[in-house]
């Protein structure tokens, strides 16, 4: 297996991404940031690609920035670093043009959790865990935490997972509605290729719609967010697709889906 510290391969029409520096839990260096964001810039640029998955090599998912890489530790502008790296990795991963899937193999720290996060699906192995581990080196949460800690489990969850910095096993996770499921560790990799080759066939165009239109009613009000479906039923409703999966439905075959 190669030592580049990304590595990525097909599986189909899914692009697989590992994170791969296993020796430090596969913490964020400036050559990772660099592998990573062409790893999934291509992905979106290739119409054959229909879904992504991230994961992380050996035992851990991805314990956030490395703190003893010389080209970003101890930087006199901790902002500059976010600015650099974690706003357009977060804005990648909100804007791709397919399902992205993270699975989650072993602990998942600091912007290593929320990089997580910020996946549409996320399914965790069993021995998983997420920390934000932020506050113990005296931080907020950054990789979109503070955005999306409190939508995913309510502000008083998000307040005391971000100031313990306590381990958030795989399965309170799931409980808690932080992550979609919790499996097996044997059964990680099986389930999410699994689950990405399934939407790999479904409309790429309305999935990636439909995590659009409901990031964006989070913050509407009930009328606003219905001229949103409006607005967004209207333009997929004139698309290929919808044709498509319409007459697959009539005439009961499987639909054949192109748009992205
Ligand atoms: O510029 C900026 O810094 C701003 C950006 C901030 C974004 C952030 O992500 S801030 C948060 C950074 N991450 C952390 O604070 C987490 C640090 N790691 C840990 O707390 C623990 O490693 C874990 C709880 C994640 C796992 O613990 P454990 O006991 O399972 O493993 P370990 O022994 O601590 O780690 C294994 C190795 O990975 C170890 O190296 P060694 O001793 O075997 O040579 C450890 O030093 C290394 N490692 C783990 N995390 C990091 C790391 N090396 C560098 N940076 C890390 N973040």
């Amino acid at each position: 297996m190669s030592d580049a510290p990304v590595l990525v391969a097909r599986h189909g029409a899914v692009t697989l991404i590992t994170l791969n520096r296993p020796a430090a839990l596969n913490s964020f260096t400036a050559a990772m940031h660099a592998l990573l964001l062409p790893a999934l810039e291509q992905a979106a640029a290739d119409s054959s690609v229909r879904a992504v998955v991230l994961t992380g090599a050996g035992r851990g998912f991805c314990a956030g920035q490395d703190l003893a890489d010389p080209a970003m530790a101890g930087a006199a502008d901790v902002g500059a670093v976010i600015e650099r790296y974690y706003r357009p990795l977060g804005m990648r991963l909100r804007t791709m043009p397919v399902p992205v899937i993270a699975a989650v193999n072993g602990v998942a720290a600091g912007a290593g959790a929320n990089i997580a996060l910020l996946c549409d699906i996320v399914i965790a192995a069993r021995s998983a865990s997420f920390i934000q581990a932020f506050s113990k080196i005296g931080l907020v949460p950054d990789a979109g935490g503070t955005w999306l800690l409190p939508r995913l489990v309510g502000r008083a969850r998000a307040l005391a997972l971000a100031m313990t910095g306590e381990k958030l096993p795989a399965e309170e996770a799931q409980r808690i509605g932080m992550i979609w499921q919790c499996v097996d560790d044997a059964a990680l990799m099986d389930t999410a290729l699994g689950l990405a080759n399934k939407l790999a066939v479904m409309p790429s165009k309305a999935l990636v719609e439909t995590r659009r239109v409901l990031d964006a009613g989070m913050a509407m009000e009930f009328a606003d967010a219905i001229t949103l479906e409006a607005d967004t039923q209207r333009e997929l409703g004139r698309a290929a697709d919808f044709a498509e999966g319409v007459a697959a439905f009539l005439a009961k075959r499987p639909a054949v889906f192109k748009d992205r």
